[in-house]
Formats: structure tokens, sequence, C-alpha cells
């Protein structure tokens, strides 16, 4: 975008104006980010506009990716380099005396979403318009954000995260595409005079669902795409129904809150409807949009692709047959073949306990429409497998089983493409969690392993290095990440490797000036900075990164000149809040950095940062300044992850047990530049198979491993009521089903091995090049362009010369 300094300041100077009345030097720094905001959105306005326009000029096939989740991070920045404008902005801030950093602090990050799923389908947003593809988001405007994280004596405290608070200048209200979603009441079918069997509605709760609009920027190639948050409100013809604030509240509460769980799914109403709500609203808009288009409606599979973001949004599948039925007037078979053949499902998790099962009253209560058509899609599904495979394998994958639906066998009936988010998760699928189905659909199963934007999380999160690698290898690498293997040629570069040691430090300098401002906590930026950035879950072993660190700490008191690299242990992570075991962790690691950090036998050689409130901003702080990368989950739990794939790009080594997306990680970058240890996930599957984990006999054969137990309940570690005790009952007497002491010996090897190379400075720097010059392939550009290619069969709309560009390997 050509705009130049003297014009924005201009506008800038007009706009502030504009919305204060008062001249932008008295402007505090939320006026000031408000202004900004709102002059970038007016510059993004009509690439929006004609992005729109182009698609449905050319019939392009657009996608739709539905999630409960998104977490977007903060825009201003990100925005403003996607269009090409950051430097501009910049330099004209500071001709005001103003700092773009101050002011891009102000914005408020939407934290709509848990952790990786919400963050995945914002990198995908970026991917997509970066690429040039016709993508679009649908989810929900929760009021309320993942609560806000607080410490209060070591414990977890939740608080509200009100980040509409000062309006959100990126969003547009859309009153011309609002829809209505009706609830509950009854329902019967009555034939119609063509003979069509209509549905009847009675005594519905009827909610209006208002769209706000957030433009999707694409990097630099004039495309911007849609992201569609939908409110819940009450219909306006329905208002004098409402007498008193407490009517209101069932219908506002719909969109009030996220459900802070990542792992456990909530089996309450109020889910389900939000559930529905986005779906029904999302696939109305969806089918709205496609008259535009002047085709057939059988031809809504090569106009349009729904993708269903893990199975929360899985009624897309019953409520789009609904429209194609009720209001289409197709056939059964007709409605069936245009959804299935428009709708594809990623699973995320194999954890039980996440897979969602709503009890058949209850849907039948809420939905008894979309219930009914469950049931059919239900019988006709039996109906076909039974001669077919039998009665196991069908009564195995029914939709309906003992008083439940099943939300992923929906989703694999009524999808065209089910896949995992790495090789591994993949496998799993297929041989485990959902191996009758890839008995019944073997063509439907594909892995697209995840991806990150390197916009955000490498171009924006980390200049320093990002002028590095352009002053070594040009810029070509932005627009073809495949390029950046050339850096690879620099390994044994002196003068390379010197500079990518500064720009890690300075890199620590900045993030050591943060925690000591936000946690009083004083580190050597010289010390090694290992990282351990995700939600809390007992499968994520946090526990076993603590029982290492208590074991340094042992040996530290026994031996004050033990030879360890001094090092700072930085965690970021929420806990579920009606997770107490998750909770429990939270409050002995944090007493122990209590002990740890104040203790001066200790000194510099240990101290840990458990920073409060982890999400997308923090991690652009911490990301850049890591040197180990903690991926310590029980090999085959973690589906991906991918904090992995943002600390190696930013050159953290990686400490890993071989699960999720390690594995290629370690592929990529080779065996010799990363740290493995633990059992592999085949390990893992005999070792449950026949039950012959012994964790007392763990704790009882190993002194080492004995020592550091003891210690979470002998007083050693301050502060605690029972938690330490919680630890140790759940990992000596009670077997922790996450096998942590059957890791650890190996894990305080690793962690070893990890001083040793440190002690190394160029050797380190020359593997830490090798990450990054490794890292390409986990763009999300590329798993983007997977997915458009095999799945959604969606192509880019900008010329090869503009934008992004990828090519064959
Ligand atoms: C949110 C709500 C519910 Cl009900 C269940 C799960 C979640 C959630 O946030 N899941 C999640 O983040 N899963 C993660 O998805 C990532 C992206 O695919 C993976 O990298 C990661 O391994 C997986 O745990």
């Amino acid at each position: 975008m050509e705009i130049t300094v003297k014009q924005f300041v201009k506008e800038f100077k007009q706009q502030f104006q504009s919305m204060y009345a008062y001249s932008y030097e008295e402007g505090s720094n939320e006026q000031l980010y408000n202004a900004l905001g709102l002059l970038v959105k007016n510059y993004i306005s009509s690439h929006w506009k004609e992005t729109r326009e182009k698609y449905i000029k050319n019939s392009v096939k657009q996608v739709y990716y539905f999630s409960m989740e998104f977490l977007p991070g903060r825009q201003l920045k990100s925005n403003a380099y996607n269009l090409g404008l950051l430097d501009v902005v910049k330099e004209g801030l500071s001709e005001l005396d103003l700092s773009f950093d101050q002011l891009a602090e102000a914005e408020a990050d939407p934290a709509l979403g848990n952790g990786g799923l919400g963050r995945l389908a914002s990198c995908f947003m970026d991917s997509l318009a970066s690429l040039g593809m016709a993508g679009n988001g649908n989810g929900i405007r929760y009021q309320y954000g993942l609560f806000r994280q607080k410490f209060v004596d070591g414990y977890q405290v939740e608080l509200p995260e009100n980040w509409l608070r000062y309006r959100n200048v990126w969003e547009t209200r859309n009153d011309k595409s609002t829809c209505m979603v009706r609830f509950g009441g009854n329902v019967w079918l009555e034939e119609n005079h063509q003979g069509h069997l209509v549905p009847h509605y009675e005594n519905t709760l009827n909610v209006l669902a208002v769209p706000y609009d957030t433009p999707m920027v694409g990097y630099r190639n004039d495309t911007v795409n849609n992201l569609r948050l939908w409110s819940a409100e009450i219909p306006v013809e329905e208002e004098a129904n409402y007498h008193t604030i407490e009517e209101t509240e069932p219908i506002k509460e719909i969109t009030q809150v996220l459900y802070p769980d990542d792992s456990n799914y909530e089996g309450r109403l109020l889910r389900l409807k939000q559930e529905y709500f986005m779906v029904s609203a999302g696939v109305q808009s969806i089918i709205r949009h496609f008259r535009k288009y002047n085709v057939p409606r059988k031809n809504i599979p090569d106009k349009v692709a729904i993708h269903i973001n893990d199975t929360h949004p899985a009624l897309v599948v019953p409520e789009l047959m609904r429209i194609l039925i009720d209001e289409e007037h197709l056939s059964w078979e007709q409605a069936w073949e245009i959804t299935f053949k428009t709708c594809s499902y990623t699973n995320h998790t194999i954890l039980r306990e996440a897979l969602e099962k709503w009890p058949i009253d209850m849907m039948k209560e809420l939905l008894p429409r979309i219930y009914m058509i469950i049931e059919e899609i239900n019988n006709r599904f039996v109906e076909n497998t039974m001669p077919l495979y039998g009665e196991r394998i069908t009564w195995q994958t029914a939709i309906l089983q003992n008083g439940v639906v099943n939300m992923a066998h929906l989703a694999v009936i009524g999808s065209h493409s089910v896949n995992g988010v790495a090789k591994l998760h993949t496998d799993i699928l297929m041989n485990d969690v959902l191996k009758d189905f890839f008995e019944l659909y073997p063509e439907r199963f594909n892995n697209k392993t995840n991806g990150i934007t390197q916009r955000r999380w490498v171009h924006l999160a980390n200049p320093d290095l990002t002028q590095l690698i352009d002053e070594k290898i040009g810029e070509n690498w932005k627009l073809t990440p495949s390029e950046l293997k050339v850096f690879k040629g620099f390994e044994k570069d002196k003068d390379t490797l010197n500079k990518l040691t500064d720009v890690k430090l300075k890199n620590k300098k900045r993030l050591a000036a943060h925690i000591k401002e936000v946690k009083g906590i004083t580190v050597d930026p010289n010390a090694l900075f290992d990282v351990q950035i995700k939600r809390l879950h007992a499968y994520k072993r946090q526990h076993l990164n603590l029982l290492h660190i208590l074991h340094r700490y042992l040996e530290i008191k026994e031996n004050p000149s033990v030879d360890y690299v001094p090092r700072v242990f930085i965690f970021g992570a929420k806990a579920a809040p009606s997770y107490h075991y998750a909770k429990q962790i939270i409050k002995v690691i944090n007493s122990l950095a209590d002990l740890v950090n104040n203790d001066p036998d200790v000194g510099d050689k240990l101290k840990i940062v458990f920073f409060e409130n982890y999400g997308v901003s923090l991690a652009e702080k911490i990301i850049p300044a890591a040197d180990i990368s903690e991926q310590i989950s029980l090999a085959s739990m973690e589906a991906s992850g991918t904090s992995n794939m943002k600390l190696m790009a930013n050159g953290a080594l990686t400490l890993a047990t071989l699960d999720g997306a390690n594995i290629e990680i370690r592929d990529f970058v080779g065996e010799d530049n990363l740290f493995v240890f633990g059992l592999s996930s085949k390990e893992v599957y005999k070792l449950k198979e026949n039950q012959s984990y012994q964790a007392r006999e763990l704790y009882e054969s190993d002194q080492k491993l004995k020592n550091v137990l003891d210690a979470l309940t002998n007083g050693t570690i301050p502060n605690l009521q029972d938690e330490g005790y919680a630890l140790f009952d759940s990992l000596v007497n009670f077997n922790d089903e996450y096998f942590v002491l059957k890791d650890f010996a190996s894990y305080v090897e690793a962690q070893n091995k990890v001083d040793d190379l440190y002690k190394d400075q160029s050797e380190w720097a020359r593997k830490s090049l090798l990450n990054i010059a490794s890292s390409a392939p986990f763009s999300a550009d590329y798993t983007i362009q997977r997915y458009a290619d095999d799945i959604w069969k969606v192509r880019s709309c900008v010329e090869e010369d503009e934008g992004v560009h990828l090519v064959d390997e």
C-alpha cells in the first residue's frame, strides 16, 4: 500500500481529532491506539470490499473454517505489517513523538480460545489470506474471553476477561446479515400441497444472531478475508415479550463467556446452545451468500467447503441437512450428497474425556428438529453398514450409543475428509481411536501436520533475527518460506553464528527486563532460558519439568560447587478452573520458585519464572528469547503441538519426547540437533496393554528419584498445604497414568546433555541456526496449501507475482 509518512501523519491527526475533539498530544495510550487502529482499518477497507466483490464476480469457491475458538492476538502490528505500512506508521508516529510499541500495547489481546486449537485457527486465517484464498472464519464473539489468570499466594485465581471494555476497532457490526436461530419448543412434520413434509414449530426460543466481521489481512497481496463472529441478541420484534432483565438472561448468556477447558468437555446445556447457535447462524449465512452465485444447489460443494474444527461445530452436518431439506426442499438423498461433499473434519485429541458425547434427551429437548435429522442419519448409516460389516463394527461406529450422541462419529460420517494434525496422531486415529471408521472409509483419512504463521511468530516477534536472515540470504524467504533452508549454508560461518548469539542475547535481555518488571525477579541474560509454555495438563507433564528442577536444587544444596550451567526455567500455563490437580501443580511450582529464587546457595544457578496470564501477547515476548523448548508430553498424547514449531523457528533447541509433531521436527532438523528422551509411543502402548507400569518400584529403586519425590512432602518446599502430597500420591501411590517416573531418568540425562552443549556456545549457535533453517516446513502456508489441494479444492486468487509464493520442493 502506497502511503507517505507525511500523508499518514496528517490523516492520523485528523482521525484523532474527529474521534476525541482534542489534539493527539493530550491523548491517552488507549485513545491514540483507537485512533490509529481505526485509521489502519480504514486503509484496509477498500481491499476488504474489493476482495469480497472479486470472489463473487468470479464465483470463487469459499472455505468456511468453523471453530468455537479463535486466538488472533493483537492485530495492529500484524495488520500494518501485512499491508506493508508498518514502517510508515512507525516513522510517522515518531515524528509526532509517539512510540508505536507503546500504543500497540494498549490493544486488548482477544483471548477467544483456550490454546493450540484456537491459535491454529488464527494462524490458518492468516495463511488463507496470505495465499490469496477465499477463506472465512466462523465463530463466536464471546463477551468475556478466557479468564485472566492471577496468582495469589501461588494459587491460580481466575478473573473475568472483559476484552471489549475499550471497544474493538477491528470489528464491524453487520446488521444487514443477521440470522434467526431457534431453540426448543415442539416440532412436527406436515405434508404441504406439493407433497413435501415441512416442519412446523411452536413455542421456540428465538435468538437473533448478529455478525461482527473482522478483516483478515493477507501479506502484501491486497487480499482481505473475513472472520465472522456471532453475538446473541433478543430479536427486535420480540423485545416487547421480555419484561425484566432476568428474562433476557437466557439469550444474552449464549455468547457471554468461553468455556475455559481445553481437555475435558463440559456436557452443559449452555455449551450445546453455543455450538448450535454458531453453527446455525454460520450455515444460514453461507447459504444466503451462495445464492449470489446463481448456480444450482447441487453445485454447493463446488462453491463451498465447510471445515469442522474438532467436533465442537459438528452440528454443521444436521444443520446443513435441515436447511437443504426443510427450506430448500431437496430430497434426503440430494441433501446428503451435498452435505457430505461439503464438510470436512479435523480431530485434535485422543483424550477420551475430551470427546464430546451429548445426552440424547438434552439434544432432543434443545434441538428437536436437529435431533430428528441425526436420528435419520444414524438409521441410514446403520442400515447401510450392517449388511457389509456386521454387528460389532456397526454398533461401535454408530452415532447414537447408550443414550448419547457421539459427535466424533457424526463428524466422520458427515464428512468426506477426516484428518489428524501430525503424522503420529493421524496414525493413532487410524489404528486406535477411529480404527473401525478407518475400516469403513479408509479413503477419508489423511494427515495434515499443523503449521504456524512465520509472519507473526518470526518476522514480527523477532525483528532482529529476521534482519539477520535478510542480511545473509536476502528477503525471498518471507514470500517463499522454503528458501529459509539457504540459511543452512551459514552453519559454519563465524560471523553469522556470532550475530545469531548476539540476537538471542538481546532478546533475552529484553525478556529479563520484562521478568524484572512483572515478577520482580532478577535473572542473568547469559543463563540458559528453558521454556515450557502451553496449557497445564498432566499429559503435558509440567510436573516432570518440576521434578527435574527439584532434583537440581537438591544437588546444589548437597554440593554447592556442582557444575550446572545457570538456568532460568520459564513457565506459562493456565489450568482449567475445575482441574484441581493441574492447579496443584501450579502451586507447587510457584512455591518451589519462592524457595529457589531466594536461596543464596543457589544464586544464578537456578531461577524459576512462572508468568501469570500466559497468552498470545506473552508468547510473542518469551519465544524469541528461548534457548530450550520443552516438549515433554507422554508419547502419543499430544496430537501435534505448535509451540514446538514457534520455538524452533526462533532458534530454540527442542527437548522432546517422540510425540506429535516433535517427530517431524526431528526428521527435518536431524537427530543431532535436538534432544530426544523417554518412551516411544509404541512403548507407551505396550506398557498400558500389559499393565506393567510400577511407579512404586521406580520410586524405591532409584535413590535420586526417591529424594526428589520425598522433597514434595518432607517440608523442603515451603508454604504448601496438601499439594505436595497430592503430587506424590498421584505419581507414586496411584501409579500415574502419564508415566512421569518412568521417563524421569532419561529426562535428567537429556537435561545434562543440554548443559554440556550450552558450554560450547558456538556449537550451540550452529545447532540453533540449523533449527531456524529447518523450520520452513512448519509454515502454516504449506499446511494450508495442502488443505486447499487435498480437502477443500480451492486455489489462490492472486497473481503468482503477488504475495506469498510457494514452490514445489
Ligand atoms: C478446547 C475445547 C474443548 Cl471442549 C476441547 C479441546 C479444546 C482445545 O483447546 N484443544 C486443543 O487446543 N488441542 C490442541 O490442538 C492443537 C492444534 O491442533 C494441537 O497442536 C495440540 O496438540 C492439541 O492439544
